[in-house]
């Protein structure tokens, strides 16, 4: 799998998207979709992914779809931050399989840092 190519409209975010896969939905609205990490990597590991965007990474975000973007994600880290009160919060992305990406539509983990708890892969 290399950092660009084709996106592929059956990758598993993109069902979510359009309702064919469920989630634990905790934020939606026009730009974004956040729910929880099937494989959490910390309590309340949460993935947002932009709507409406065939990314499947990082670059690939159209610049003026960031802004809207990073806000849900920021919305979302303030919410995780004001529900489970974590000492720390890691906020990480992944763009192409050697960085460690599985999924092919763009999406951050908010991964809350509990005492004793490191987020790290
Ligand atoms: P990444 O390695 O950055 O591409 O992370 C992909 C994440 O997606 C990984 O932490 C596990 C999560 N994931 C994979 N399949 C599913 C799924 O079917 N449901 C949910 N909720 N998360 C998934």
């Amino acid at each position: 799998m290399t950092l660009h190519g084709k996106y592929d409209q059956d990758n598993i975010f993109a069902k979510m998207l359009r309702g064919e896969m469920p989630c634990v939905k905790v934020f939606e609205d026009d730009v974004a979709l956040a729910f929880m990490d099937i494989f959490p990597q910390t309590t309340g590991h949460t993935l947002v992914i932009p709507k409406d965007v065939k990314a499947r990474n990082f670059l690939e975000l159209k610049p003026k779809k960031i802004g809207p973007y990073m806000e849900r994600v920021q919305t979302v880290a303030k919410a995780v931050e004001k529900a489970l009160e974590p000492d720390g919060l890691r906020i990480l992305q992944f763009n192409g399989a050697p960085a460690g990406q599985t999924v092919y539509h763009l999406h951050f983990h908010i991964l809350p840092i509990m005492e004793g708890q490191t987020g790290r892969p």
